[in-house]
């Protein structure tokens, strides 16, 4: 019975201390799984407690590649990277390796997924988009405009052309009969 207690509190003394002393990964922003609809600009790692300098995380985004991180700040447990940009709609993952208080270090991974409206940029690229669809439009109305103007143009010389006739016709019927009028009255 003694050495059965003596062998419960030695093996006590072996794992408190270490488990007291590792600092697991506590909560995470975005939360494993989740689906982030709005835009997101940095992600946070909270640990349930102090973790050394030198942890840090990776995100990787689904076709492999690592989003790159403008900063990642430690305070007090909590890690934050952040971003140059929000992330693109896409599946991430996030591997993290921390150090705990005591030096071991832990490891893990967690995903999300980012679905969030498009973002601004990719609304102004998408107007813009839009503004030469509309340009080119303008522009084949603007030909159509021109052929029906040139239509309009040779249809008003035509009668411009036919009026003269006209008038030239008047003057010599006109003149042929004052040269007439003239040869009788002589
Ligand atoms: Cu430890």
């Amino acid at each position: 019975m003694r050495t059965l207690l003596l062998s419960i509190l030695a093996a006590l003394f072996l794992v408190v201390p270490n488990a007291a002393a590792h600092t697991y990964l506590d909560t995470t922003n975005p939360e494993d799984g989740a689906i982030v609809t709005e835009p997101l600009q940095s992600i946070e790692l909270t640990y349930a407690g102090k973790i050394e300098v030198g942890s840090t995380f990776k995100v990787i985004s689904s076709n492999g590649e690592e989003i790159e991180t403008v900063s990642v700040d430690l305070v007090d447990g909590v890690l934050t990277g952040t971003f140059d940009s929000p992330l693109p709609n896409d599946d991430y993952t996030v591997e993290w390796n921390s150090i705990s208080e005591d030096g071991h270090p832990l490891a893990g991974q967690f995903s999300f997924t980012v679905d969030a409206p498009v973002t601004e940029e990719a609304v102004e690229e998408e107007a813009a988009e839009e503004n030469e669809e509309q340009v080119e439009v303008d522009e084949t109305i603007q030909t159509n405009e021109t052929e029906t103007t040139t239509a309009d143009d040779e249809e008003a010389s035509i009668n411009t052309l036919l009026y003269i006739i006209a008038i030239l016709l008047l003057i010599i019927i006109v003149s042929i009969i004052t040269v007439a009028r003239r040869k009788n009255t002589k």
